[in-house]
């Protein structure tokens, strides 16, 4: 057991995140972990290829990791630190520092996802069940093909797994994965604010970003003062510097962004007009490439 490798992807995981692990996993005759439950959509994407939700990590002390769709420390396991880490392969902006070389893979693809695909073009070939979970990965991080994170490359690779994974209609496709999740109606604010959520360190702040994707942004609109309440609450109890909601209306392609801090970083940011909860940003769809950076940037 010491020897075994673990492949695990960030907090509060997404699609690309937990599929990544398992076909890497897979791939190498390592062990795919997850940190903490899946969402509804990977369990959609997971339960149609057949293919079983991988463990929990539990404790990273003292064992040998691979990240996977991740690298800033404030993602990865508690107690990265007493961890070995020996590999990653990544899609973000490098924020690692390790005391020792070793192997890293990031390209700005719009899924980790992607570039498995490429790298392992053969082995992905002759497993149907892999590329249709490479896929659903790929289409739910690049909110089929509507990211601005979305490269050329994606389209392609795409189009290769839909042939081998037996899919006719791609797009039919992406948005039975982003139905999986999006309705929010039933569910406590608490679960659709930290559903998808990022811990970030800029410049010694702590800032917290988390994202809904949702087909109608009136459910949201519905519950704002809850998504307030929430913010506020949460900020104050655990010493965020800034708090951001994205909820992203994929139909209507941008997002309504609520927040708990200080405002005028954030129409510095965003380089508008703000109300005191909330504003509509159109075309905003990706936190890594419209949000993470402005606001990285403000502190
Ligand atoms: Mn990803």
């Amino acid at each position: 057991m010491g020897d075994d490798v673990y492949v695990v992807g960030h907090k509060s995981p997404d699609t690309d995140t937990v599929v990544s692990a398992i076909v890497y996993a897979k791939i190498k005759g390592y062990t795919p972990v997850t940190q903490g439950a899946i969402n509804e959509e990977t369990a959609f994407v997971l339960d149609k290829f057949g293919v079983p939700v991988p463990g929990d990590l539990g404790g990273a002390e003292g064992k040998k990791l691979v990240l996977v769709d991740h690298n800033e420390a404030s993602q990865a396991p508690d107690n990265i630190d007493k961890a070995e880490v020996v590999e990653i392969i990544d899609h973000h902006k490098m924020n690692f520092n390790y005391p020792d070389p070793i192997a890293i893979h990031v390209e700005p693809v719009g899924s980790t996802a992607t570039i498995l695909a490429k790298l392992y073009k053969d082995e992905v070939a002759k497993d149907k069940a892999m590329a249709g979970l490479l896929l659903g990965a790929l289409l739910s991080d690049t909110v089929i093909f509507k990211s601005p994170t979305t490269t050329e490359e994606d389209k392609v690779v795409a189009a290769e797994l839909a042939k081998i994974a037996g899919i006719d209609d791609i797009e039919t496709f992406g948005i039975d994965v982003k139905k999986a999740k999006a309705n929010i109606s039933d569910k406590p604010i608490k679960d659709v604010v930290l559903a998808d959520f990022k811990d970030f360190d800029f410049a010694g702040n702590k800032v917290g970003i988390g994202q809904t994707e949702v087909v109608d942004i009136n459910d949201v609109y519905n519950r704002a003062s809850e998504v307030m309440d929430f913010l506020n609450d949460l900020k104050g109890k655990e010493g965020y510097e800034m708090l951001i909601f994205v909820a992203t209306d994929i139909i209507k392609e941008g997002s309504e962004l609520y927040y708990a801090g200080d405002k005028a970083k954030m129409e510095k940011a965003f380089n508008t007009t703000i109300g005191d909860k909330s504003v509509w940003i159109d075309g905003l769809m990706s936190r890594k490439k419209q949000v993470v950076p402005v606001i990285d940037k403000t502190f």
